[in-house]
């Protein structure tokens, strides 16, 4: 369970709290955001003790500096042949995913995709064995929910005429670690009969699951 409490970041791991609990968007620069944090207390403490005494200066932040954690897998359809794959790249405050199926792959149209709980797409006919959406605090799904999202919602994608897809989302879920996809038994990436209405429940309507990729 996440140690956090407070609404706006109780699903989010510690270092992906931080940008939002400030308010502030991905684009601002959040070092220099936490440089006047850290330097403000710092001074009123040491201009309370010695006013004539510079601030110390704060550690250097690095971790953000590090490259992302990346992960492939394949995308099976009912049938268990491979559509096409996933490709994950996970960086300090978000993670994201490429998707990319072959012609012929999906019906055309808009389908919901989302992490499931279960990284075991062996049973091709349902993928019912990837279990619910991944969710560690019960959260209401759906991305326009007030109540939701869960960790497994994500942006709808669509298929073209001819079945293919070439997509990119983003997600707060983290691939490793608290509440990573890749825990013990993994997720799965799948994919729906329909489109999320990314409100009502416990899918967003979104149907059958008709594709499924292992993260694990
Ligand atoms: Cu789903
Ligand atoms: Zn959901």
């Amino acid at each position: 369970m996440r140690g956090a409490t407070t609404p706006a970041i109780r699903r989010l791991p510690l270092g992906r709290s931080l940008d939002r609990s400030l308010g502030c968007s991905r684009g601002l620069p959040l070092a220099a955001t936490l440089l006047g944090l850290l330097a403000g207390p710092a001074l009123a403490q040491e201009a309370g003790k010695d006013p004539g005494k510079e601030p110390a200066a704060p550690p250097a932040k690095t971790d953000t500096a590090s490259a992302p954690q990346t992960y492939e897998s394949t995308i099976a359809n009912s049938k268990g042949e491979t559509i096409g794959k996933i490709m994950i790249r996970d960086g300090a405050n978000s993670l994201v995913m490429r998707l990319a199926i072959q012609a012929g792959g999906l019906p055309p149209g808009w389908h919901g995709i989302h992490f499931h709980a279960v990284g075991d797409c062996s049973d091709t006919e349902k993928f019912e064995k990837s279990k619910a959406h991944v969710n560690h605090d019960q959260s209401k799904h759906g991305l326009l929910n007030p109540d939701g999202p869960d960790e497994g919602d994500l942006p709808n994608v669509y298929a073209n005429a001819d079945g293919s897809v070439n997509a990119e989302v983003s997600s707060e879920t983290p691939l490793t670690g608290e509440g990573g996809l890749r825990d013990g038994d993994g997720s799965a990436l799948i994919i729906h009969a329909n489109e999320d209405d990314h409100t009502s429940q416990p899918i967003g309507g979104a149907g059958s699951r008709i594709a499924c990729a292992v993260i694990k």
